[in-house]
């Protein structure tokens, strides 16, 4: 089968994990032992991938290989470094990146919050305060000039992972390996943030999103209620206020089967990835269906990918969770793009081992190498069609 007309064909990436130095994020600060971290930190950002200053050379190598989209996020710590002192020629430099993504022919996908906070919101304020709705409602404002000739932004990525990190109190499961549940008052101010970010970005003609992380939560049989209930907090919360929107951002990567003593741990024999998780195209179809069930609105995959050294593998990943998009297409759900993660080799939250990118790079020189992979999406992106 080929996709749908217009169906956009691109990869993803975020700021912190990306560009590199982005010191006066709470990241940043964490990184570098002056914050608590859920989980502990291997290695700090550092340089990244330099992106920062590479982002015209990453943008074509997209562009050439036939993708027509690249999502990237703009980091608020770095326009708005100190409370109400906002840098031009920050919100300048993010213009020149979506000119340049529109040069190349790529539709620009643009994130206003990919995990990271400026230092000073973490600590004055933070995601358990209600005041984070109105001042993630001003910086969408500040942000509108670098928005300009850009329909999709997406508000906040993977709302539900930031409102599960935020639930210190259940840590230890997450070390663990389970994953905590979300932290309510987090939840209802992401929501709040959401609305009104969206109404603002509404009011000036984009089409306003959020992405969700979905995490394919299947039930062991007779345990449909607790897998009903497992995944509440976690994610449909997030699906189910997405209703009304112009579109929802669908992230995929593992399933998570839920037993009686709830997660049920990845089987001895079953492949993992270098994330540790397991092997799973089908994840993405199931996240896709159970948001198309919840609220049925338009999906883009703003994330799906694979975490390998193994570039092959990469490439049979895609295709299995491509198929699973075929058919949630053949099944009438109106899907409207496919960004993988990642367009680049990135810092993933600690380290820089767990490989997700369609383009490497070497960590002295930043030279990039495009993989096998890149070619391989950019044929489907130029036929509109897996085969
Ligand atoms: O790298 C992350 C990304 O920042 C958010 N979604 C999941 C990816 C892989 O873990």
């Amino acid at each position: 089968m080929t996709f749908p007309n217009g169906f956009l064909w691109g990869a993803s990436t975020a700021a912190h994990q990306v560009e590199g130095n982005n010191v006066s994020s709470d990241w940043w600060l964490r990184e570098h032992g002056h914050a608590p971290s859920p989980s502990p930190i291997e290695s700090p950002s550092g340089d990244a991938a330099d992106s920062y200053h590479r982002y015209p050379e990453d943008m074509r190598m997209l562009a050439d290989a036939g993708l027509t989209s690249y999502r990237f996020s703009i980091e608020w710590a770095r326009i708005e470094p100190e409370k109400g002192c906002v840098s031009l020629a920050q919100l300048d430099h993010y213009r020149r990146m979506v000119d340049t993504a529109r040069d190349l022919g790529l539709t620009p996908m643009v994130t206003l919050h990919h995990f990271t906070n400026p230092a000073w919101f973490a600590r004055e304020v933070g995601w358990h305060s209600p005041r984070a709705v109105d001042l993630f409602g001003r910086f969408t404002e500040t942000a509108l000039p670098v928005l300009t000739d850009v329909e999709l932004v997406c508000t906040i990525n993977e709302p539900n992972m930031v409102a599960i990190m935020a639930n210190s109190e259940e840590r230890d499961a997450f070390l663990s390996g389970g994953l905590p549940s979300g932290h309510p008052v987090v939840t209802e101010n992401l929501i709040g943030a959401h609305r009104v970010s969206s109404s603002i970005l509404r009011s000036a003609g984009k089409q306003a999103g959020w992405s969700v992380a979905t995490q394919a939560y299947q039930a062991e049989p007779g345990f449909e209620g607790a897998a009903a209930e497992h995944g509440r907090s976690r994610e449909d919360v997030f699906l189910d206020a997405a209703a009304g929107d112009d579109w929802i951002g669908i992230q995929a990567y593992t399933r998570t089967k839920i037993g009686a003593d709830g997660p049920v741990p990845i089987p001895a024999g079953a492949e993992r990835t270098l994330t540790g998780w397991e092997y799973y195209p089908g994840a993405l179809e199931f996240g896709i269906r159970r948001s198309w069930e919840r609220n049925g609105v338009p999906v883009y995959v703003t994330e799906n990918g694979i975490a390998t050294a193994d570039d092959a593998r990469r490439i049979d990943y895609t295709a299995g969770a491509l198929e699973g998009v075929e058919r949630a297409l053949a099944d009438g759900i109106d899907v409207r793009g496919y960004l993988h993660w990642s367009a680049l080799d990135n810092y993933e939250w600690g380290s820089f081992r767990p490989t997700f990118g369609l383009i490497g790079w070497d960590p002295e020189t930043f030279e990039r190498s495009p993989k096998p992979s890149l070619a391989w999406l950019g044929g489907v992106a130029r036929r509109n069609a897996l085969r």
